[in-house]
C-alpha cells in the first residue's frame, strides 16, 4: 500500500496560506513579507555550494511502500506522448532533450535525505544528470541569475536561486533506487535536490528556464519560503 498522503491535507495548508496571502494591506503582514525577503537574502548568503548534503548509506533507504508520493493532481499523471525536455531562456543553445539524449550526458547517483514541509521524510537513491552539467551543455549567460522548472503536471512550478540549482547534488533525475521513475514519483525526469524541501523538487519536468528574474512558485507564490533550503 503506498502512504499517499491525502489531498485534503493540501488544500488546508493552501487555505490557511492564502488567508495570510490575502492580508497584504496590514502593516503588520508587509513587515513579515519584508523579514521574509531579507531572511530569502540571508539564507542565500550563507548558503555554500561547496558543502555537501550527507549522502547515506543503502541500509538508510526507505522501503518504498512507504515513500510518500505527494502531488496536486487528482492522479498522478501519465507522461504525454513524444515527451521531451524543452531548455531555454538566456541560453547559447537553447534544444530540445529526450530521456535517452539527456541519459548519454554525465550520470551521477545520490542518496540522500528527503525533506517534505508538510514534517515527513524519507531516503532514496536517485539517478540523474546534475543541471550544472546541463548548463554546461546549453551554456548559460552571464546574466543568469534564477533556474526555473516547469511542470506538465497542473502548472506546477519552482523557481530557484542559481547557487543552489548548479549544486553538485541538484540533479534532474530519470531514476528512483536503480529504477526508473514511477509516475507517483514524477515520471519520467524531475528535479531532486540534497539542498531543499521537497516542494522545490518539481516533478513531471517538461521545461528549465534559465531567467534574469524570479518567476516565483506554485506554493512558493501562496507563502511559502521561497529559498526553501534543507
Ligand atoms: N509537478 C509537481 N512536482 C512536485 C509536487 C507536485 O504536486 N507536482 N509536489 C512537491 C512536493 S510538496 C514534494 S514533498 C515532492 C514529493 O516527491 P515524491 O512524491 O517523490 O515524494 O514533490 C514536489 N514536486
Ligand atoms: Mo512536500
Amino acid at each position: 500500500m503506498n502512504s499517499r498522503i491525502s489531498r485534503r491535507r493540501f488544500v488546508a495548508g493552501a487555505a490557511a496560506a492564502s488567508i495570510l496571502a490575502g492580508c497584504d494591506s496590514r502593516p503588520v503582514t508587509s513587515f513579515l513579507r519584508a523579514m521574509k525577503d531579507w531572511n530569502a537574502g540571508f539564507e542565500a548568503a550563507i548558503f555554500s555550494s561547496s558543502r555537501l548534503a550527507p549522502e547515506l548509506p543503502e541500509s538508510a533507504t526507505t522501503p518504498e511502500d512507504d515513500f510518500p508520493e505527494y502531488y496536486i493532481s487528482d492522479e498522478a499523471p501519465d507522461v504525454p506522448p513524444n515527451w521531451f525536455l524543452t531548455v531555454g531562456g538566456l541560453v547559447e543553445r537553447p534544444g530540445r532533450f529526450t530521456l535517452a539524449e539527456l541519459q548519454a550526458m554525465t550520470r551521477t547517483s545520490m542518496r540522500v535525505r528527503h525533506h517534505c514541509v508538510e514534517g515527513w521524510s524519507a531516503v532514496a537513491s536517485w539517478q540523474g544528470i546534475r543541471v550544472s552539467d546541463l548548463a554546461k551543455v546549453v551554456g548559460i549567460k552571464p546574466d543568469v541569475r534564477y533556474v526555473e522548472f516547469r511542470s506538465f503536471d497542473s502548472g506546477y512550478w519552482s523557481c530557484w536561486d542559481l547557487a543552489s540549482a548548479m549544486h553538485p547534488q541538484t540533479l534532474l533525475a530519470w531514476g528512483m533506487n536503480g529504477h526508473p521513475l514511477t509516475s507517483g514519483h514524477g515520471a519520467p525526469l524531475r528535479v531532486y535536490s540534497a539542498v531543499k524541501l521537497g516542494y522545490k523538487m518539481c516533478k513531471y519536468l517538461a521545461e528549465v528556464n534559465f531567467l534574469s528574474d524570479n518567476s516565483g512558485g506554485y506554493w512558493e507564490n501562496q507563502g511559502y519560503d521561497w529559498f526553501a533550503g534543507v
